[in-house]
């Protein structure tokens, strides 16, 4: 799989990249991990685009988190389910939807600095240009205090708050890929910056070390760009 890495090749942070690395443990699957950068399109013009995660499982070659999650369980009908049924679709095509277009946003406006300075420096001209031309505006001005970014935060993930007062992970008794594709953008700020968003005390913080804990530790263990 080849897997979004920083100015150290062993800083993981794309958080479409942790969808499927924690996918992958799910399943009980072993994964080989090759580190990309940005600009490294010539070495996934093999499937066709140039956006990561690609995943290439024996002569298949498959982009795209959410094309990966339905052709693991196609896959693999025997290994425990990322997405099971019409409902358990609904919930976590939902979820990765709200990760990537509501949190993703306030997760950014907290963290962009310190992603910017993670990555690799041959990197570093290509962000720029393209995020500012997605975002409008100058990295610099997107930034805001962490503060501000964990209130704008805070309210973004009050649904998700409520629900996790009910149950454990967003799937229900049992995390599954709802729960990996939300936990994706917390691991795209873990991996570049030491700035803690979320209360100790908010269920979604409890929620969070729980998915750092699971496969052994798979995420926490990750090594992060910080201090
Ligand atoms: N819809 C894709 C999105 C993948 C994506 O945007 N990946 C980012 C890394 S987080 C990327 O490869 N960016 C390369 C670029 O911006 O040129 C998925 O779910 O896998």
């Amino acid at each position: 799989m080849h897997d979004l890495a920083g100015a150290d090749p062993a800083v993981r942070f794309s958080p479409y990249c942790w969808r499927v690395r924690m996918a992958l443990a799910h399943m009980g699957l072993d994964v080989e991990t090759i580190p990309w950068r940005f600009t490294e399109k010539d070495a996934i013009a093999f499937s066709g685009q140039g956006l990561v995660p690609v995943l290439r499982d024996g002569d298949t070659v498959v982009h795209d988190s959410w094309a990966i999650a339905e052709y693991l369980d196609k896959t693999y009908p025997d290994r425990p389910a990322l997405i099971e049924g019409e409902q358990g679709r609904a919930l976590a095509s939902l979820t990765r939807h709200y990760a990537q277009n509501v949190l993703a946003t306030p997760m950014l406006k907290g963290v962009v600095g310190d992603l910017f300075k993670a990555i690799a420096p041959g990197d570093q001209p290509y962000f720029r240009e393209s995020r500012e031309k997605r975002l409008g505006m100058k990295l610099e001005q997107f930034q805001i205090a962490p503060e501000a970014a964990a209130a704008q935060l805070g309210v973004a993930l009050s649904p998700v708050r409520a629900l996790l007062k009910e149950q454990p992970f967003v799937n229900g008794r049992r995390p599954a890929f709802a729960d990996y594709c939300l936990f994706g953008v917390f691991m795209w700020a873990r991996g570049v910056s030491a700035v803690e968003l979320i209360a100790a005390e908010d269920p979604v913080h409890a929620w969070r070390e729980r998915m750092l804990d699971l496969f052994d530790g798979l995420a926490r263990k990750s090594p992060r760009a910080v201090g």
